[in-house]
């Protein structure tokens, strides 16, 4: 299956960190696409330093709870701290969407629910994944204003 992964950080050396993550699924999933780093204001939290938002699309052929098992671990293995609800953090490592799949599941949801809100992942996402639909309306994903929302030249 099709899966679009979203990464974040903002802590500590966030575009070394995105890499390694990066290198970090492309042992466990083929990766198809990468989008550029996109350099984005912290949405919700606490006051928080500036993000670096990115996204794969990786073809993945275990179960998605797998693949979120999978993901967990290498935030681990990142330093990720969970502490604070939508706070600073090294990495963050989100399924953002299944070509085709709604799971509503306590441990995981696809599409990402807040995914239509947020600029900060949809435009990496749609770097990667262009004519992506969302499952649950059938329509394209349209990425919202937001002038927090910044491109790099960087790739990931
Ligand atoms: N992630 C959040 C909350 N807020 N803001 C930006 N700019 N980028 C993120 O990745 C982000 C956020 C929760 O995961
Ligand atoms: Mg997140
Ligand atoms: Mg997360």
């Amino acid at each position: 299956m099709r899966v679009a992964i979203g990464l974040g950080a903002n802590l500590g050396d966030r575009l070394a960190t995105l890499r390694e993550a990066a290198s970090r699924i492309g042992r466990l999933a083929s990766i198809v696409r990468r989008s550029h780093v996109w350099e984005t204001a912290p949405v919700g939290g606490p006051e928080q330093p500036d993000f670096f938002n990115a996204a794969l699309l990786v073809e993945w052929r275990e179960t998605p709870i797998a693949l979120l098992d999978a993901l967990m671990h290498i935030e681990a293995d990142l330093g990720r701290v969970r502490d604070i609800r939508n706070g600073p953090r090294t990495i963050d490592l989100d399924v953002l969407w299944i070509e085709g799949l709604v799971i509503d599941e306590p441990r995981l949801v696809v599409p990402h629910p807040r995914l239509h809100l947020r600029a900060f992942a949809l435009a990496p996402m749609l770097e990667v994944a262009p004519d992506a639909v969302d499952p649950r309306s059938g329509e394209r994903f349209v990425v919202p204003t937001d002038p927090g929302v910044r491109l790099l030249t960087d790739e990931l």
